[in-house]
């Protein structure tokens, strides 16, 4: 699977979740609008121009991970808002925008928004990379399989070249002292954090009410953060460290999977117009994934290209 000859087409089938697929009934997989997308998609490029199918991380080789690759250095090596360290310092310095158990640092308002303004935060970025390449999707790090960095993300070099996912250059001159450094990690270094299992993830997946669904995944997400630790185990500069990106795409993942299991019924009415800062979107906006132009695409699998000999 992960080493594609190139006579073959790859295939995204859509909508299989795979290693929650138990879990998942029949009439849950007939609910989800991605039926809405043909089972099989050739190669990356999205159906109608505007849908990217977000995979998970994958070897250099891949061809969604060498789109990506690009688009995001070509993002770090822009200096204004356009760029990567303007988008990461939304969620930390200098703008703390983010919001973590229901506090945002410039409101007093106490909300479960969380998983919707990081939501609306990976689109906000992935139409950044879509700017520079129209097929660039967010990968995910599904860390209860890769139980470490993932590979792609450690190495210093890609192809001779800088590697964008290993580091992002902090610049922020504005904020007391001034930073100008590379982003930094400490994978697994704290004795008191381990990676979530795959058996926490379905007992919180298992939730049917939405306080309690978001409050246990912040908690989840909060041990990732910690175990890679440097940058990562700091709010003010986690965005900073790409692989960030790839760890709330498995987040974001996961709340897809749920609303697949259990619907938006949950969510409350007075949470649902608040407005997701600075991303123009209210919650409301960013509960269908579709909408916000991309889909989890679960699995990959080769098929014969139909025109080849
Ligand atoms: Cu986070």
């Amino acid at each position: 699977m992960a080493n594609r000859p190139s006579s073959l087409t790859s295939a995204i089938q859509i909508c299989r979740p795979l290693f929650w697929a138990g879990e998942m009934s029949h009439k849950a997989n007939a609910n989800c609008g991605l039926l809405l997308a043909p089972a099989n998609i050739r190669g990356y490029a999205p159906m109608t121009g505007s849908m990217v199918y977000r995979l998970s991380v994958g070897e250099v080789t891949a061809p969604h991970m060498a789109t990506y690759i690009q688009a995001l250095s070509e993002i770090q090596a822009i200096s204004d808002d356009r760029g990567y360290n303007h988008v990461a310092g939304f969620h930390g310095a200098p703008n703390f925008y983010c919001w973590h158990h229901q506090n945002n640092a410039n409101t007093d308002l106490q909300a479960r928004l969380f998983l919707p303004w990081h939501r609306a935060y990976l689109w906000w970025l992935e139409q950044r990379l879509r700017d520079r390449l129209e097929n660039a999707a967010l990968p995910w790090w599904d860390w209860t399989l890769v139980r470490d960095v993932p590979a792609i993300y450690d190495d210093d070099t890609i192809g001779g070249r800088r590697n964008p996912l290993a580091s992002s250059t902090i610049i922020l001159p504005t904020v007391n002292p001034p930073i100008n450094r590379e982003t930094v990690r400490a994978p697994g270094s704290n004795p008191f954090v381990r990676l979530p299992r795959r058996r926490e993830v379905e007992r919180v997946l298992a939730q049917s009410d939405w306080a309690s669904f978001s409050d246990l995944m912040e908690s989840l997400h909060d041990r990732v953060h910690v175990w890679v630790g440097g940058d990562m185990a700091s709010v003010g500069t986690a965005a900073f460290d790409p692989i960030f990106f790839a760890h709330h795409c498995m987040i974001d993942r996961i709340w897809y999977l749920w609303q697949v299991r259990h619907g938006n019924g949950g969510v409350p009415n007075a949470l649902l117009d608040l407005e997701l800062i600075p991303f123009g979107r209210r919650v409301k906006d960013v509960l269908d994934v579709q909408t916000l132009g991309y889909e989890y695409a679960v699995d990959s699998m080769e098929v014969p290209d139909a025109d080849s000999p």
